[in-house]
């Protein structure tokens, strides 16, 4: 069996988007880890060149670990829409354009579920993905993916959490991500129910990297 490295000391949160960041340092806040984000160490933004969400995770991840010479933890992530082909998927940054505009996002997402008849939340089915990829400077690798699946309401609820967080409703569940609380979206066991793709991502992470809480 692989042995898995633990994640001790300093370690650098390899995103630039500030949703992200704030879910991934809450994650990280009952371990103990140093957590220093990529903006405030001036990193770059690899090109995002993969083909899955795995991929592009590791890209992100080494870039920053070979740049800071410190570990570095990314996450690549996207929402999954079964009636659209799985878009916007590893695209699902791009679909907010230069401007991160997700209401444009959503209400594209929105015009083509309507041009495919989608209207039943059976056929809005849709799952997020987060791809989480922990980076060391000598080339180690420790990766985990996990999915939370839904279907996507409209018009959009709530404005809680980011992106496209109030077109999904978690399976089981009335409100949106965009209606819960961050602990209702990602908080973990005990306390909260892990139920967003990110947290049960880090629940087979720290389960592996991190020592208990
Ligand atoms: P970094 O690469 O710097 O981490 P990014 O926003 O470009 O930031 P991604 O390439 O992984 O990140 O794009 C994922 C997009 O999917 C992200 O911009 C969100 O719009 C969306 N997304 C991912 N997780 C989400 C979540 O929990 N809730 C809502 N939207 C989410």
């Amino acid at each position: 069996m692989k042995s898995h490295r633990r994640i001790t000391g300093r370690l650098v949160i390899a995103t630039h988007n500030p949703g992200k960041l704030a879910e991934m340092r809450e994650l990280l806040s009952p371990y103990g880890i140093d957590a220093v984000s990529a903006g405030e160490l001036n990193l770059g933004e690899p090109e995002e060149t993969g083909a899955t969400f795995k991929a592009n995770a590791a890209i992100k991840a080494v870039a920053a670990a070979q740049a800071s010479q410190l570990p570095a933890f990314a996450d690549d992530s996207g929402l999954v829409v079964d009636a659209l082909d799985g878009a916007p998927g590893i695209y699902s940054a791009r679909w907010a354009g230069d401007s991160k505009d997700f209401t444009a996002a959503m209400t594209r997402i929105e015009r083509l579920l309507q041009e495919r008849g989608a209207t039943t939340p059976d056929q809005r089915k849709a799952h997020f993905v987060s791809a989480l990829c922990v980076a060391w400077p000598d080339g180690h690798l420790e990766e985990v993916e996990a999915r939370a699946d839904g279907t996507l309401v409209w018009p959009p609820r709530g404005d809680a959490g980011f992106g496209y967080d109030p077109l999904f409703l978690p399976d089981g569940h009335t409100r949106t991500f965009g209606e819960m609380t961050s602990m209702e979206k990602h908080g973990l066991p005990p306390h909260g129910l892990g139920l967003s793709h990110r947290a049960k991502a880090f629940v087979l992470l720290a389960e592996m990297c991190l020592d208990a809480r």
